[in-house]
């Protein structure tokens, strides 16, 4: 079974037994010349990041248990690795209140869980190598920490490519003085689905980490490596593995969830991207949607036919209702094929995937027509630190890396980009391959610069760089990779460490 890149090396007792100092010890011990050293997931700093956030006391406690199951898509039964049902139950709190959640891990594999988007305290963040020893088989761990921020996350392990299993589910952060106001509220989380239907994702990696070169020459095609997936809006190529399945809430299009409402009611539609390496273009028929948040911030409102939601990204949008059956149709970008649910608030037949939305041709929104709301627009204040990220590598050799760099489990802080606490830093995304990626930072999110939406995902386009500005007022270490799984997998990733004073 392969296991995260950071976790095979640094196995379960190797990590106990370098102890809490043990990365920055490692980090001094392996690089040359005088490496920084590194706050600690369990150091002081991080604690008292914790104990600065505004707690309410209050706990919403869950379990969650990782185990084998089947997932039935339609009379396709599929064995996968979910938390109960695909998606897991939503996990729903107040902002301000501690998440206790308990992980029981009946899998054959380690696992852990990344509460993705939160800025949460270091050593819950879920990144075994890096904050914590992976939960081993028939281990349980429980991650406790308070969720200052109101918005739409999700979850996943950030073992090997398990997020492209259906180890999945929202976690939605009410905000205690919420200033929208609408009737009713949906979670749609999106997903691309090939476990136990075509391949294992553990398969898929050891496929395309022979790079299309090794494909070519070796006389065969892949089954599952995609070729041809072309994008305008993603600047070319759209994605490398194939897909039998595009699922909206765990259901294909041939058996599709149905969302009952009545017309004229205000809709809250949270969408998440939860796939591995799938773009979707996503439009409710008959309807204009009201972006309000991107990553769970607010942002100034904009209307759109669709928006284009990259891996781990999620958007909110308001919608009014019509009467009668709508399709809720998330287009797989490049891939030619569809996700679906039914909106329905009148009678009338129910749309089919086929069903021609023509919002899907519309005006498509990306992040780079929001701008973020005043109240969590980032103070102005000059920048401390400047810092690059660059993309580099190809579908040919699947040699994925960051500053020229592939991510190294043996040595995770080489290669680190530090900051020191306190400061406002810039980090310049530059994406010098022939593909789009979805560009991820834990623990933090920044803002895009000109103004642009706070986000902790974003879509980097071939050759286009983007510039975000934070804050370095979360202590610890964090994993900044693409979220595509099968990149981050093969080397697209790194770690943000803060420097020790
Ligand atoms: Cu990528």
């Amino acid at each position: 079974m392969t296991s995260s890149l950071i976790s095979t090396t640094l196995s379960r007792r190797g990590f106990i037994a370098v102890g809490t100092g043990g990365l920055a010890a490692l980090a001094l011990a392996s690089c040359s010349p005088t490496p920084p050293r590194y706050v600690t997931p369990t150091g002081a700093p991080v604690r008292e990041a914790e104990l600065a956030r505004a707690g309410t006391g209050r706990v919403t406690s869950v379990a969650l248990r990782a185990a084998e199951t089947q997932l039935d898509l339609a009379g396709t039964t599929a064995e996968t690795w979910s938390f109960g049902p695909v998606p897991a139950s939503t996990i729903r709190m107040t902002a301000g209140d501690t998440l206790r959640a308990t992980v029981s891990n009946d899998l054959p594999a380690d696992t852990s869980v990344h509460w993705h988007g939160l800025a949460l305290r270091n050593d819950m963040d879920g990144v075994p190598g890096a904050t914590q020893a992976p939960i081993g088989a028939g281990e349980t761990f429980t991650y406790e920490f308070v969720t200052a921020q109101p918005g739409t996350y999700w979850f996943h392990p950030h073992v090997g490519p398990q997020l492209d299993r259906g180890l999945y589910g929202a976690l939605i952060i009410e905000d205690p003085n919420e200033p929208l106001s609408y009737d009713d509220e949906w979670v749609v989380i999106l997903d691309d689905w090939l476990d136990g239907v075509t391949a294992t994702p553990d398969e898929v990696l050891e496929e395309l980490k022979g790079g299309m070169g090794g494909m070519m020459s070796g006389g065969g095609m892949g089954g599952n490596m995609m070729m041809g997936a072309r994008s305008d809006l993603l600047g070319g190529d759209a994605g490398d593995v194939r897909y039998p399945h595009f699922l909206i809430n765990g259901r294909p299009p041939t058996d599709p969830e149905t969302f009952a409402s009545a017309p004229g009611r205000r809709v809250r539609i949270r969408l998440i991207n939860a796939g591995s390496d799938t773009a979707f273009r996503v439009a409710l028929g008959g309807h204009r949607l009201t972006v309000t948040h991107s990553d769970g911030y607010p942002v100034n409102p904009v209307d759109t036919d669709a928006v284009l939601i990259g891996m781990g990204e999620r958007y909110d949008v308001l919608v009014t209702l019509g009467d009668g059956a709508f399709p809720l149709v998330a287009m797989a970008e490049g891939k030619d094929d569809n996700a679906l649910a039914i909106v329905r608030t009148g009678s009338g037949e129910a749309p089919t995937a086929a069903s021609a939305v023509s919002a899907l041709t519309g005006a498509i929104l990306t992040a780079g027509a929001l701008a973020a709301s005043s109240e969590v627009t980032l103070s102005t204040r000059a920048v401390d630190r400047e810092l690059s990220a660059t993309l580099s590598g190809s579908m040919m050799a699947y040699d994925w890396a960051i500053n020229g760099r592939r991510f190294d489990a043996a040595n995770p802080m080489a290669g680190a980009l530090g900051v020191s606490q306190g400061e406002r830093v810039r980090l310049n995304i530059t994406n010098e391959t022939q593909m789009w990626h979805p560009f991820h930072l834990h623990g933090h999110t920044y803002q895009h610069s000109g103004a642009g939406p706070r986000k902790d995902t974003s879509i980097v386009l071939p050759g286009k760089s983007l510039s975000v500005i934070f804050d370095a007022d979360n202590p610890g270490l964090w994993a900044a990779h693409c979220h595509n799984i099968y990149h981050a997998e093969s080397g697209m990733m790194t770690i943000l460490g803060y420097k020790t004073s």
